[in-house]
């Protein structure tokens, strides 16, 4: 199986005009504060202290651009972006949020796909819905994951994904970082929809 041999974090800034030059192919991933996007980056490339894990929110509004060499050679860029959905933050902030969340969205030529996270006993909120329309009318490829399945019993698993796929319209995958579950099978994912 093709995997990631090595990592190095290229860029973290919270303006547009400084991100790295779009020379892989880039896979997004968004979620709301404390979903578990950091814990599955982390999974994904195969080392624990890459993105940073914490059980208290961070704040940080910066996206992270870490370019991954694949087994076959091959580079993509895995992108970190900010989290949202924080009680406390002003409308304001967050409309400043939702603008440049978009309009990284809409300007990168390299981004092959986007992977909103939810966790799996929450589902998607009105952020995520709002997202799924917004990258549906850009013409962006967006996979859902479902993090944290460990928290969901084995047996109501399937059902469980079967009702978030169907109340989003888009394909849905179940992770577990905690277990390395379904890690290797969104692996697989990123690395066919970057065209390798
Ligand atoms: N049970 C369980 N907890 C997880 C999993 N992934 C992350 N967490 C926990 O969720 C919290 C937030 O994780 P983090 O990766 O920092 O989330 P982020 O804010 O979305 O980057 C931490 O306490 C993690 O230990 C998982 O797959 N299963
Ligand atoms: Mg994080």
């Amino acid at each position: 199986m093709t995997r990631i041999v090595e990592t190095i974090l290229v860029s973290s800034t919270g303006r547009l005009d400084s991100l790295p030059e779009p020379t892989h192919p880039e896979v997004a991933f968004a979620g709301r504060s404390n979903v578990g996007k950091s814990s599955l980056l982390n999974a994904l490339s195969g080392r624990k202290g890459l993105f940073k894990v914490s059980a208290t929110p961070g704040r940080t509004r910066t996206i992270v651009h870490v370019e991954a060499r694949l087994s076959t050679d091959a580079c993509l860029y895995l992108v970190d972006l900010p989290g949202y959905g924080y009680a406390k933050v002003s409308k304001d902030a967050k409309d400043a949020w939702a603008d440049f969340m978009h309009e990284y969205l809409k300007c990168r030529t390299t981004l092959h796909l986007v992977v909103i996270l939810v966790d799996v006993r929450r589902g998607p909120e009105q952020e995520e819905l709002q997202l799924i329309s917004f990258l549906q009318d850009n013409g962006t490829p967006v996979l859902m994951v479902a993090t944290k399945l460990d928290r969901v019993r084995n047996s109501q698993q399937k059902a469980v994904l079967d009702r978030l796929q169907q109340e989003t319209g888009i394909p849905v995958m179940g992770t577990s970082a905690k277990d390395k579950k379904g890690i290797d099978r969104l692996m697989s994912t990123v690395i066919k929809r970057c065209g390798f």
